[in-house]
């Protein structure tokens, strides 16, 4: 990037226009921007689709500076978007990784006019850290904050981006945030948004941004971004929070041609290998209780309390409903009233692998659910893979996705990422094929055979049951109408696949005996 240092000092470029010096500047500028493009074009640069705000403190002719503090970010996205600073954010000349960047000093901050049009998606990637003289300050210090009214930015439909909880110092790293249903609002850098008052504001070094009114289609497109970012700048990439959902329909769905292999990939390109202990058509005349059990530990979402007689097998299909009915054990514990519903789990543990199963949820506002639940003595975490309110007002095409950790390292602590996609259809219109994508480096969801939400594999490396449930949910989704029950959740089948090496069936002796790696 020495090519960008031919600029520096030239900071008052921009406010000059007329003389003949700017002109020929002009005409200068822009064969080297026309060089700059096609350097651009052979080491590609990040992806300029959806791009709103890109500023580059590797690009010295972007900084507007004056006596060493930097008062204006001009953004490279063509998007216009330029950042005006506040407080005085002073210009790094080659600390950072021998790179330049922008010192914010813990009273400094840039705003940026809302960069996008509509409420949709955002994707924001910083390029920062934090060095041990600048640690020590208040925590949940600002990276990038989008915030539109009085809402705080850390609720929708706002966003921030934290430099970390506490803080510590750390080494350049790329950090990157992908959220959907955010609103137009003025941006800050370094710094809450939508103020000229600082606030939260950051001490640490900030060297790249890119802010795109867009999700990523798939993993491998974020990571271009990443990797281009890690590569630039010497820098790590935390993507503790990151993850892309879809947004829109799925575009081509492929044909199941081959019941053997998974609907996502029926080239078989993973090497994926059928999994039997885990798969059940759902076929057989009762239900095989070598591989399934009822829950015992817990009693259902209340006033709805699990009933086995509410799992049935019907036509080629695992039922569970949902029954407006008062039963003998609800006397036993007054939390439980008017609701019977229905939940279903593997007997042995497992992890890694593709799970896909075939499924209609329930035409009710009770809740039809997928995922993974598990935990030792010193951790508990969780994949839903979806948790489907199909009758749920306003929440009848929410396909609701997520994962959580509850307990780490023996210390309760939760905390999930989650993702929505909002499908075309009213998701208990039919069946459709929902799968998870659950390996060592990833999680990612699919509906047929598409891919609606990825994330990186964090934390989620012990194995767990697999369940299929229904809950009342009167906090999320209302309890069900009466006309509406009782109403089914239909499986026609789960078919499992591994790679090999991963692990099989886990008992629950094994949980606790075996020294499993850290969550993260
Ligand atoms: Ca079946």
């Amino acid at each position: 990037m020495a090519r960008c240092f031919l600029w520096r000092g030239d900071g008052a470029r921009w406010q000059a226009p007329g003389s003949m010096k700017t002109f020929f500047n002009n005409i200068l500028t822009a064969l080297l921007l026309a060089a700059l493009n096609v350097a651009a074009a052979a080491d590609n640069g990040p992806s300029r689709e959806g791009l709103r705000l890109w500023l580059d403190a590797s690009d010295a002719g972007t900084l507007e500076v004056q006596d060493n503090v930097v008062t204006r970010w001009r953004d490279k996205s063509g998007a216009g978007h330029h950042a005006t600073a506040l407080g005085k954010p002073a210009l790094l000349e080659h600390d950072f990784n021998g790179h330049p960047a922008v010192r914010m000093s813990g009273r400094d901050g840039f705003r940026v006019a809302a960069v996008a049009g509509k409420t949709g998606p955002i994707t924001a990637f910083v390029v920062s850290r934090r060095t041990a003289a600048q640690a020590g300050g208040n925590g949940w210090q600002r990276l990038v904050s989008i915030r539109s009214g009085d809402i705080a930015d850390n609720k929708p439909p706002n966003l921030c981006l934290s430099a970390e909880a506490k803080s510590d110092a750390y080494a350049p790293s790329v950090k990157v945030m992908s959220k959907d249903g955010i609103a137009p609002g003025p941006v800050g850098i370094g710094t809450v948004g939508g103020s000229d008052r600082l606030a939260n504001a950051l001490q640490g070094d900030i060297a790249e941004v890119l802010i795109y009114d867009r999700g990523f289609v798939s993993e491998g497109a974020l990571r271009d971004v990443t990797d281009y970012l890690a590569a630039k700048w010497g820098a790590t990439v935390d993507r503790k929070d990151a993850g892309w959902t879809r947004t829109g329909p799925l575009g081509p769905t492929p044909e199941l041609v081959n019941a053997s292999l998974p609907l996502a990939d029926q080239q078989n390109q993973g090497g994926w290998i059928k999994f039997e202990p885990f798969s059940d058509e759902f076929n057989g005349p009762a239900l095989d209780t070598t591989k399934w059990e009822p829950m015992r530990q817990w009693k259902g979402r209340a006033p709805g309390l699990f009933r086995s007689s509410n799992v049935t097998m019907d036509n080629g299909c695992l039922v569970l409903t949902m029954r407006k009915e008062t039963v003998p054990e609800m006397a036993k514990d007054p939390r439980y009233h008017d609701y019977t519903s229905a939940i279903l789990q593997t007997i042995r543990y497992t992890r890694y692998g593709y799970f896909e199963i075939r499924a209609r949820p329930m035409n009710s506002a009770g809740s039809s659910s997928f995922w993974f639940a598990g935990g030792g003595k010193t951790w508990r975490i969780e994949i839903d893979v979806f948790e489907i309110g199909a009758k749920a007002l306003g929440r009848e095409k929410a396909y609701n996705m997520n994962a959580h950790v509850f307990r780490e390292n023996g210390k309760a602590d939760h905390w999930s990422t989650g993702g929505v996609w909002q499908a075309p259809w009213p998701l208990a219109d039919g069946f459709h094929v929902y799968g998870l994508e659950w390996s060592p480096q990833q999680l990612v969801y699919h509906v047929d055979g598409v891919a609606v939400r990825s994330l990186p594999n964090t934390h989620w490396h012990q194995p767990m049951r697999l369940i299929f449930d229904s809950e009342t949910m009167p906090d999320w989704f209302g309890l069900p109408k009466d006309e509406d029950l009782p109403s089914s959740f239909r499986v026609d089948y789960v078919r499992v696949w591994k790679r090999p090496g991963w692990e099989g069936v886990i008992g629950e002796e094994e949980l606790d005996a075996r020294s499993w790696e850290p969550l993260k």
